[in-house]
């Protein structure tokens, strides 16, 4: 078996003392220990001022998996990750065209940053080394390899959407993402959906065509390109979830609800994932369904991020605001609708707050599948599961057959959808909640992680996975 060289921005180097890093993290390490392993990329460090700019990576070996880290400088951070990776090929990704901005400067960052990478990671690759490099930042990385002269194989895995051509061609460099992307083996997408706009935007730009072993050809390169949707650990996010009666948190969570229902949100505070709209939606069912009030709470739980990216400092404001503006209208002594908290919350107590919650609501604008959906059908209680409230735009919508689907943009669909959740039959909750909680537990994140690695190790083989759904 081949060792397995995993490369994306950042590294989760695991550190003692620190909570258990996220199901991907795990079944990456766990693939790698199995056959031996490599993680390249980013420590998440600066480089001082004025230092070295082509640092040596740092090498440590934990638990039979190598991490090797560099430190980016301020210029490069500024330029190819708060830059073009998140406000060109982020916002474009998820089709919010009006929100990039591109840069000629920003640009070239990205490849310095990509030319970076390879010239690092050069030098610790083996002939035999397989390489897996993971989403939008480090789209260019196999072509900087290969000109180097390293014919491994290689796979590319992106985590977001894959946007339609008509979207795609707005990047102005847009032929050179897709030459990119024809110098993996195999690239893997999330949906069909995915793997659809793909398939147009070679036909339309005449740039390949697909072979009738299912493979593509483009810019003179055969590449497998396929959906491998992501999973979770779903038993073991199950398990954790029926023990968590145990925790604190959970505890006083459900001692301060009463006889309430719980309706809960979990999201990074990003403008994909659709807050703001949520949040007017559960406005308007406060306003529809007046006999709610007082008879339930919404709990969003919402760490910030990217906050050096200006466009999130602007809707952590108007979040922050409409939130207040909920509050300030429909709060009564004793009661508050809306528990607004931006924070992280461990993995123990997230899947116990899921368990308690009647109604999970995820309606990402865009999303290129949607972790928390799964996470939130696998910790639900099977004699009493609760309703997942789904965005048709969230990739996770070609799986969870069995949630009730919304479209994000209707606020007052969504909040007719939040209405006919709370008012489910257990019939009803159990037959939706038990088909999909079937698919998670065999399309978990191991599955997913050896129908990838399978592609990347069978050349001529087109895998099973995008047939599944
Ligand atoms: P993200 O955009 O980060 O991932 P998501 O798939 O929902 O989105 O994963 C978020 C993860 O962070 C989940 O595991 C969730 O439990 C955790 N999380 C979120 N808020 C938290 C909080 N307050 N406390 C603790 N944990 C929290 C990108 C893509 C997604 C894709 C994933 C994986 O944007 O579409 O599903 O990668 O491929």
């Amino acid at each position: 078996m081949s060792r397995l060289v995993i490369v994306s921005n950042r590294v989760p180097v695991p550190t003692p003392g620190t909570p258990p890093a996220g199901g991907l993290a795990v079944a990456l390490s766990g693939a790698m220990k199995a056959r031996g392993g490599l993680w390249f990329g980013w420590s998440g460090g600066k480089l001082e001022p004025g230092a070295d700019e082509q640092p040596e990576p740092e090498i440590t070996t934990i638990d039979g998996v190598t991490y090797a880290v560099i430190d980016l400088a301020q210029r490069d951070l500024d330029e190819y990750y708060a830059g073009f990776s998140n406000r060109m090929l982020w916002p474009l990704f998820h089709y919010r065209m009006e929100l990039t901005e591109f840069t000629r400067v920003t640009l070239s960052g990205y490849h310095r940053v990509n030319r970076l990478f390879a010239q690092k990671l050069a030098p610790l690759i083996c002939p035999d080394d397989i390489i897996w490099v993971h989403d939008y930042h480090l789209i260019p990385l196999a072509a900087e390899l290969r000109a180097m002269g390293l014919r491994n194989r290689m796979g590319f895995f992106l985590h977001i959407p894959f946007p339609p051509p008509d979207i795609l061609t707005v990047l102005p460099n847009h032929a050179d993402v897709v030459r990119s992307l024809a110098a993996y083996d195999v690239v893997g997408f999330q949906t069909p959906i995915d793997l659809e706009n793909f398939e147009t935007y070679v036909r339309r730009e005449r740039v390949g065509r697909r072979l009738p072993d299912g493979r593509f050809v483009a810019h003179g390169r055969a590449v497998t390109v396929e959906a491998f949707p992501v999973g979770i650990e779903t038993q073991v996010f199950a398990d954790v979830a029926a023990a968590s009666g145990r925790n604190a948190l959970v505890r006083r969570t459900r001692e301060s609800l009463g006889d309430r229902s719980l309706i809960i949100g979990v999201d990074r505070l990003d403008y994909s994932k659709g807050i703001a709209q949520r949040i007017q939606a559960f406005e308007t069912f406060l306003l529809l369904d007046p006999e709610w009030r007082g008879r339930c709470a919404y709990l969003q739980i919402t760490p910030k991020s990217r906050e050096e990216v200006p466009e999130y400092a602007a809707m952590e404001r108007e979040v922050a605001e409409l939130a207040g503006r909920v509050n300030g209208s429909f709060s009564e002594v004793d009661w508050t609708p809306l528990r607004y908290v931006n924070r992280t919350v461990g993995r123990n107590a997230l899947a116990g707050l899921y368990r308690q919650a009647a109604v999970g609501l995820v309606t990402p604008l865009r999303d290129g599948m949607n972790l928390v959906a799964k996470e939130y059908v696998a910790a639900q209680d099977p004699e009493n599961p609760g309703v997942l409230l789904l965005s048709r735009f969230a990739g996770a919508a070609c799986e969870l057959d069995g949630a009730l689907l919304t479209n994000p943009y209707d606020v007052d669909g969504t909040a007719g959808a939040l209405a006919r959740a709370l008012d489910m039959s257990l019939e009803e909750r159990r037959e939706r909640w038990s088909g999909m909680f079937e698919k998670l537990k065999t399309h978990d994140v191991a599955w997913w992680c050896q129908s990838f690695l399978a592609a990347l190790e069978q050349p001529d083989e087109p895998s099973q996975a995008s047939r599944i759904a």
